[in-house]
């Protein structure tokens, strides 16, 4: 069914007035629906000792990280880290994970972290893997959720501003990237005038490995120099073909906010994947080199950098019925396909209405050759005849859209600060709910897949002017529960957030609960450095590195007492954590380390490099309380001027007469890495 006039151009001008009066109107807080306070508080009351009903992870947006909390209590379980350093647990710092974060920029210790998206195995998240990504230096990560840790970080090349990212296929099959900036591709030094013939937009489908997760990059595809925003995956009848909105259509290089605002539509790139394989296997693809990361821990649990050194490039043009465009008002944001993988969603930033594209009907103006016009070579599919229908005065600043799993969708209108719940059958509005204020994401636990658990929608809010104790200039973003399993949203719970979330994912929490990894077994710790008894522990010096092989226990270190060290040396620091318990790490710390404390699982080893900048004895000592003697697992190591007599000595039950020669002298200099990876080093 196709419905009235499209009304066209919004002016800025008054989309920004209308959100100044929203805002006005809204910042008088809290006279929202809230479910009856009582009423309220029960459905998120979760008693001390019970365990809340979804796992959800958020991406911490600037901070790098995804924060893990529990629904519908909306307390915080843990941050994982991922693009940036932690200097909690020694992540990006110890030598086992800072190859973790080599790219070819080098070391990387930051990003901007957006859409956090679990694995699926036939458009329902399986709870194997959450991917996100890494927009500033473009990447994507994968984690494992038997141990909530991050366990490979794949390097996305010619591309810039990873934002469109890392949406999954229906089993997996690929994750997907795209550049939100377009760029020269190969990079090279070129006018940025010349942005029109130079740059280009690159998406990039990553396959991952059904079996271990792994990832690597299939094949990449150059497209006109948009500016790639978002994506979703189709799925039943649309499996097969992935969408990507994009705006600044018009090629702008510069003042976006005015030159990219131009068009009345912009466009989603509808892109066919089997098409591509296929194109792909008749070697229409080109290979082009291009120089990327492949960071991946190996089951020593330590991080490694393989080196890529080409990808398949696809171009439109050689590859017929790999890509259409479908024209979208006006500067499209969020791409989102519902539950029966028939509707495609936009979320038209600068749009007076939804527009929700049908995939039957794009397949049937393919077949008709239903196209008015051309870009680059990419047929573009005349706006009316992939049409389903508009939401019809649905607020203002649409921008993502998930579904309840029972016929509705749920947008978040970021000028106007609400979620408007919508009828797919029908496409109009049903129900509106402000949030406080600004709301980017919106989740509902499996709200993109096949199967929502459509309890809960999360507003994720950019703005929380006077919803919390105030904190200085920089004021919390925040999380606000709703329950949608009636006919009408309530309001139930606000909670602040680590970073800024973005998106979010969330599954039933006896999906991952029983599955949770409790300790690294001690036997099978392959780590080179590792010492499985205090018996082994043991300290050499090559050249002027040094080995210190420690151990931890509850409550002491083996050795606890080092001497012989000398200005100039690099010393390791080998910690293994002999514990073969659930829920005890040791940590250690050594005065001043230029880079952090570690943090060791039960049975595991972590490497902290230290360089003594002075002479003198320096205590060490472990900084998770963990156990009643916690203050007592402490020691020193002594540091003497370069070329000093003091011999190499320790403490450990093999050397107990503390009267210990060198080890081993091997006079040679070894390079200050224990571990592979250029960023070890
Ligand atoms: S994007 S709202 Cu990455 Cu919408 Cu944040
Ligand atoms: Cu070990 Cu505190």
């Amino acid at each position: 069914m196709s419905r009235p006039a499209f009304r066209g151009r919004v002016p800025v001008a008054l989309v920004i007035i209308g959100c100044g009066i929203v805002l006005g109107a809204c910042s008088r807080a809290g006279a929202s629906r809230v479910g009856d306070t009582g009423d309220a508080a029960e459905k998120v009351y979760v008693a001390p000792g019970k365990y809340d009903e979804f796992y959800a992870f958020f991406s911490g947006g600037f901070d790098g990280q995804v924060g893990v909390y529990g629904l519908p209590s909306g307390r915080l379980l843990k941050h994982v880290p991922v693009f940036s350093q932690n200097s909690e647990n020694g992540w990006g710092y110890s030598e086992q994970t800072k190859p973790m974060l080599a790219t070819s920029y080098g070391f990387v210790p930051w990003d901007d972290a957006h859409h956090p998206e679990l694995s699926q195995t036939r458009g329902v998240p399986d709870g194997r893997w959450l991917f996100i990504n890494g927009n500033n230096t473009p990447r994507i990560a994968r984690l494992d959720l038997t141990r909530f840790e991050t366990e490979e970080i794949l390097e996305i090349p010619n591309s810039a501003g990873n934002h469109s990212s890392p949406f999954v296929t229906e089993n997996n099959e690929y994750v997907v990237a795209g550049t939100r900036f377009s760029v020269p591709a190969p990079q090279r030094d070129v006018s940025i005038e010349n942005y029109k013939q130079d740059f280009s937009g690159v998406l990039s489908f990553v396959r991952v490995d059904s079996a271990t997760g792994h990832m690597a990059i299939a094949f990449q595809i150059r497209m006109p120099g948009f500016d790639y925003d978002l994506s979703h995956s189709g799925k039943g009848p649309s499996h097969g073909w992935s969408f990507f909105t994009s705006y600044n259509s018009e090629e702008g290089n510069s003042k976006l906010e005015v030159s990219a605002s131009q068009n009345d539509k912009d466009y989603i790139a509808a892109i066919n994947w089997m098409t591509a394989e296929k194109c792909v296997a008749q070697n229409k693809a080109v290979q082009e080199p291009a120089r990327y990361a492949h960071n991946l821990i190996g089951d020593d649990g330590i991080a490694r950098t393989e080196w890529g050194s080409s990808v398949k490039m696809l171009t439109p043009t050689a590859c017929p019925g790999l890509v259409y465009y479908l024209p979208t008002p006006k500067s499209p944001h969020g791409v989102d396909v519902d539950p029966s993988g028939e509707f495609i969603v936009a979320g038209g930033k600068l749009a007076t209405v939804i527009p929700v594209h049908s995939f039957s009907k794009m397949q049937r103006a393919i077949a008709d050759r239903a196209f008015s016009g051309e870009i680059h070579g990419i047929p573009v599919l005349k706006y009316e005849a992939t049409m389903a229908g508009e939401v019809q005065n649905p607020g203002l600043g649409p921008l993502h859209t998930e579904f309840d799993g029972k016929g509705n969708a749920y947008t978040s209108m970021f000028l106007s600060s609400e979620i408007v719940k919508w009828s797919l059958k029908d496409f109009k509005v049903l129900d509106r709910a402000p949030t406080y204020y600004s709301v980017g994401h919106l989740m509902i636990p499996g709200g993109d897949s096949r199967k929502p658990w459509g309890k809960y929608a999360l507003a994720l809010n950019k703005i929380t002017k006077d919803r919390y104790l105030p904190t200085g200039p920089e004021l919390t973003q925040s999380a606000q529960l709703y329950d949608i399993s009636g006919d009408r949203m309530k309001l139930l719970l606000d909670f602040p957030t680590i970073g800024e979330p973005h998106y979010a994912q969330a599954l039933p929490a006896e999906m991952l609960r029983d599955r949770q990894l409790k300790m690294y077994s001690l036997k099978d710790n392959k780590d080179p450095y590792a010492v499985k008894s205090e018996m082994k522990t043991r300290v050499e010096r090559q050249g002027k590195v040094v080995h210190v092989l420690m151990t931890s226990v509850r409550s002491h270190f083996m050795p606890d007492k080092i001497e012989g060290i000398q200005l100039g040396d690099t010393v390791f620091f080998h910690l293994t954590n002999l514990e073969q318990d659930w829920d005890v790490p040791h940590g250690f710390a050594v005065t001043g380390a230029n880079n952090a404390e570690l943090l060791m699982m039960p049975g595991q080893t972590r490497t902290l490099m230290w360089v003594p900048q002075r002479v003198g004895v320096f205590p060490f000592y472990c900084t998770d309380f963990c156990s009643a003697l916690h203050q007592e697992m402490q020691g020193y190591v002594r540091v003497s001027p370069r070329g000093s007599k003091v011999e190499l000595i320790w403490n450990s039950p093999t050397h107990k007469s503390w009267k210990v020669p060198q080890l081993q002298a091997s006079g040679e200099e070894h390079e200050a890495s224990t571990h592979g990876g250029e960023a070890g080093r």
